[in-house]
């Protein structure tokens, strides 16, 4: 099967497809278009945006459709339409997040406003997020025993915007006030999969 991930060098919206992917240990090419080449490039994919995912020259677009697609082909989806929607409202959430993130800090260039943010409006949210976790009997996942969309959300949202090396020492306290527990789940998700792990040692560093 030839998988080639098409985005730009950035975590962004392609980073959740990235996660699903090496947590299965699923080998995949990526294409990276720097800004000053897009244009020349864009009128290649629908909706001329990315990500754009490539399976065997089928190309997927639009992320969490992406990501959808991705949990039902690698057996990471509930059939129960109770448990996929406590699973798939995480990733609601977590897009709530990108989209104001993505508008404060990369079109108004206000980082600060943005941490503002997170501590004042979106510690309400970190606190349902962890009781979701807590409902669930802390099992290491966010909906069940096993992994699911939510867990690969989470990871995303709470690894990379809290607790990755070069955001640790500005996020993390925001969760040790407001989600605890939230640390506990991605040192437990971390743990599930050994290619996620290498995957994070590996991939590299990027601002957003
Ligand atoms: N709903 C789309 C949004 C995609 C999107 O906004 N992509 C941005 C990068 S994160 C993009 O391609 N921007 C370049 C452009 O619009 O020309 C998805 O989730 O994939």
């Amino acid at each position: 099967m030839s998988i080639v991930l098409h985005y730009f060098p950035l975590y962004g919206r392609a980073e959740p497809i990235r996660v699903i992917l090496n947590y299965a240990g699923i080998r995949y090419e990526e294409i990276t278009y720097e800004f000053e080449e897009w244009s020349q490039n864009k009128s290649q994919f629908e909706f001329e945006e990315l990500p754009c995912l490539e399976i065997d020259g089928l190309k997927l677009v639009q992320s969490t459709s992406i990501e959808r697609y991705l949990c039902q082909k690698w057996g990471y989806s509930y059939r129960d339409p109770y448990l996929e929607y406590l699973s798939s409202s995480l990733m609601d959430v977590r897009i709530d997040f990108t989209n104001t993130k993505i508008d404060m800090v990369w079109h108004q260039k206000n980082r600060q406003g943005w941490i503002d943010w997170v501590r004042s409006e979106f510690s309400s949210t970190l606190k349902a997020i962890e009781k979701r976790y807590i409902n669930n009997g802390e099992t290491g996942f966010f909906v069940g025993f096993s992994a699911s969309i939510a867990d690969f959300e989470m990871f995303v949202l709470i690894h990379d915007q809290f607790l990755r090396e070069s955001v640790k020492a500005e996020m993390e306290p925001i969760l040790i006030e407001f989600a605890p527990k939230l640390i506990k789940f991605v040192e437990s998700f971390r743990r599930t999969s050994e290619h996620l792990q290498k995957y994070l040692q590996e991939r590299p560093v990027r601002m957003f």
